[in-house]
């Protein structure tokens, strides 16, 4: 049993990850602003369980980042919490620098501080890990797959803030023999994502039955996996992976998007039918491309494969996304109160939705 501090843990992934560590039987500290992506009602299904504390906090306050390590004698630092949004860093890169650059810079001084004070087993045993993503490799041709070995080559502001994230865990392992690890993983799909993703998004645009916006010709590809073999993935690599290391975690499923919004409108078709027999697919709708929109995004995990033992066990995109699309017709509630909440962007007529 490990003390795990997870930055981010109010987010998408981050408690997915919690809910693991969690059944693992770990100790967890989640720690979150609570941003306009953050909610407590993400964390209410663990809110009750005794291995599970929260702090509030942000990863610029070096300070109370420090105070928490300390307090909780945190063995392992998985760190989630970052600005993820690609459409968002295009208007206003500014908050993916501040968050993603200097937050990270914040989290690596305060864990050199405290793994500095540690002796023993502990401080042996001790590991940050930087999750980060397939993007700061750029984006790919038809053919090939990023891997480790991958020059970095990022094109958005996000990606360009991420990459500048993990160089500076690269620096703080080599310079300061931090016991860092970084992952590179693809597009997550699954419970509690914010629906200003995809997936999210077009569910509740089709719910409302307004148009589902496919970006340029819906061309473009993503490598799809589920956030649960992600969070998986990650925990395996705090357990097994050698320090200094980097692990790319893919989901072996590319899809076109245009391929990911019609299994979304099967899906809807059978779980959800329109009134008068329309079918969903009817809304889709080709938008204004994002601007500098990667052509194509695949991660070749044989690494993690081969040295952690890491497996997918969602055995196909199109199981995981229908139940993905069922979570999401379950927890109605969940995406109305934190889509309600000033500051965001995305805003769906919830009479609309409950409609159908
Ligand atoms: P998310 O936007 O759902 O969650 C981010 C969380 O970080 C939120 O809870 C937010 O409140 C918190 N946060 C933001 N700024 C903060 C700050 N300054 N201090 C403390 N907390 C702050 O993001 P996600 O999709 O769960 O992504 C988690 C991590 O995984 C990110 O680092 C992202 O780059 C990476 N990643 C995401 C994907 C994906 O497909 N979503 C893929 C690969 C890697
Ligand atoms: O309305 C939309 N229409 C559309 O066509 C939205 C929101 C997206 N898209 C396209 C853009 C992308 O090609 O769908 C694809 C997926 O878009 P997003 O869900 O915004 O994800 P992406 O930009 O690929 O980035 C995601 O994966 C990598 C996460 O948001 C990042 O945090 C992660 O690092």
């Amino acid at each position: 049993m490990k003390s795990i501090l997870v930055t981010g843990a109010a987010g998408f992934i981050g408690s997915n990850f919690v809910e693991l560590a969690l059944s693992k039987g770990h100790k967890v500290v989640g720690y979150d602003a609570l941003t306009y992506a953050g909610h407590l009602e993400t964390l209410e299904p663990f809110k009750n369980n005794p291995g599970f504390t929260f702090v509030k906090g942000n990863i610029l306050d070096q300070e109370l980042f420090l105070k928490t390590l300390k307090e909780h004698q945190i063995d392992w630092v998985a760190h989630f919490a970052a600005e993820s949004h690609v459409d968002k860093s295009i208007s206003g890169p500014g908050a993916f620098i501040e968050t993603n650059i200097n937050g990270t810079f914040s989290l690596l001084s305060a864990s050199r501080a405290y793994f500095e004070s540690l002796s023993g087993s502990k401080k042996e045993g001790f590991r940050f890990l930087h999750v980060s993503t397939d993007e700061v490799f750029g984006e790919l041709g038809p053919t090939g797959k990023f891997s480790e070995t991958t020059p970095y080559a990022p094109n958005s502001p996000y990606s360009a803030s991420k990459a500048g994230s993990d160089l500076l865990v690269r620096a703080w392992h080599h310079t300061y023999g931090l016991p860092t690890l970084i992952t590179n993983c693809s597009n997550n799909y699954g419970p509690r994502q914010f629906p200003e993703k995809l997936i999210p998004h077009m569910i509740f645009c089709a719910l409302q039955g307004k148009p589902l916006p496919v970006y340029g010709k819906g061309e473009n590809i993503r490598d799809w996996i589920h956030v649960k073999d992600h969070s998986r993935g990650i925990l395996q690599a705090l357990e097994g992976g050698k320090s200094g290391e980097t692990y790319c975690f893919g989901g072996n499923s590319e899809r076109k998007n245009i391929e990911v919004v019609h299994a979304l409108c099967r899906v809807l078709n059978e779980l959800r039918p329109r009134s008068g027999g329309a079918k969903y697919e009817e809304l889709i709708t080709f938008v204004t491309d994002r601007p500098g929109h990667d052509f194509r995004y695949a991660i070749d995990d044989s690494k993690a494969q081969r040295e952690l033992g890491y497996v997918h066990e969602f055995k196909s995109f199109e199981i995981g996304l229908r139940a993905t699309v069922e979570w999401y017709l379950s927890n109605l509630d969940w995406s109305q109160k934190v889509t309600s909440k000033p500051g965001v962007k995305v805003s769906y007529d919830w009479s609309l939705v409950a409609k159908g």
